[in-house]
């Protein structure tokens, strides 16, 4: 990557505006990847976005960067390919939790597996937001949906907790109501050597009144706030992330710095710069007649 020194807000200005309802967290989380990447000084052309599909992933023509848009719920792969041909590049997947908790749910669980060196930002509104409102697994157990009139009958999942289950090396939490915190998280998911999983709790005003922006004000809280915290310690971490409808905690609940990704375990590439400069310009042109 080169060093630039001047990457100002407007160089990721899209002239596409947003389509998404007043008042929806999105619009926080768009605004907090464009400032984490100005403050890390990083421009639009050294950094590549993948995009999910749903109302977060909309985001996608909303910024001005190489962005890649997948499949729902494949997000994570896409990214880990990307990252993999070309190290040197900082490489972001955006994801809700209808895509990543549901259809996505075996991604979201290797990535932890295999370290990838890649952010996940996961937008966690508890609802398919663009399908209009049905239950996805964070949704609140009773909780009566679109798809779901007389209350959600499953367990609600505790993404976080289970993060914490599968040896991850970066699990944070933010909230779109407090942009400096989400700034500030994002840098530090963005600058982790390995899978930095950030999911951001965000009101969807059209689908979710039962969260909204005032409910999550009144019960987060920063874990850093208390001197004793150590994010270090998984087992504090795991306890600190069970409550996920009164105290809710916030910050990097947990990191470890030590654990190889994905790339360094790899004993034959791992010293290679760079998967992508290993590949040779073929033509293909007479491949591509087999298909006419
Ligand atoms: C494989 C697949 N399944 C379902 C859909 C339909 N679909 C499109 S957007 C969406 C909801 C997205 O919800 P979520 O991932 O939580 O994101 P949000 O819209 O809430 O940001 C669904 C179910 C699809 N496009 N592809």
């Amino acid at each position: 990557m080169q060093a630039n020194t001047n990457v100002k807000i407007n160089d990721y200005a899209s002239p596409v505006k947003p389509t998404w309802c007043a008042g929806c967290g999105d619009f926080a989380i768009w605004t907090a990847i464009k400032m984490a990447l100005v403050e890390l000084n990083i421009p639009p052309t050294e950094v590549v976005l993948c995009f999910d599909i749903g109302c977060n992933s909309n985001m996608a023509d909303k910024i001005n960067a190489y962005v890649f848009k997948g499949l729902h719920g494949r997000v994570i792969p896409v990214a880990a390919g990307i990252k993999l041909a070309n190290q040197g590049l900082p490489v972001i997947a955006v994801g809700g939790d209808g895509g990543t908790f549901d259809e996505g749910m075996q991604h979201f669980v290797h990535a932890f597996r295999s370290n990838y060196d890649i952010t996940l930002i996961l937008h966690n509104n508890c609802d398919f937001g663009l399908t209009t409102g049905q239950a996805t697994p964070t949704t609140p157990t009773g909780q009566k949906m679109n798809s779901s009139p007389f209350g959600v009958a499953e367990d609600r999942l505790n993404p976080t907790q289970l993060a914490l289950t599968l040896n991850p090396s970066f699990v944070a939490k933010g909230f779109t109501g407090d942009l400096k915190q989400l700034v500030g998280l994002l840098k530090a998911a963005i600058e982790h050597k390995g899978f930095s999983y950030l999911e951001v709790l965000q009101h969807c005003p059209t689908y979710n009144q039962f969260m909204d922006q005032a409910w999550y004000k009144d019960r987060v809280y920063k874990v850093e706030e208390n001197d004793t915290y150590d994010n270090t310690n998984l087992k504090l971490a795991y306890e600190r992330a069970g409550d996920q409808l009164e105290k809710i905690a916030t910050g990097i609940l947990y990191q470890n710095k030590e654990k190889l990704n994905f790339y360094q375990r790899i004993n034959h590439i791992k010293d290679q710069p760079d998967l992508v400069s290993n590949v040779e310009k073929k033509d293909i042109s007479e491949l591509l007649l087999e298909f006419k």
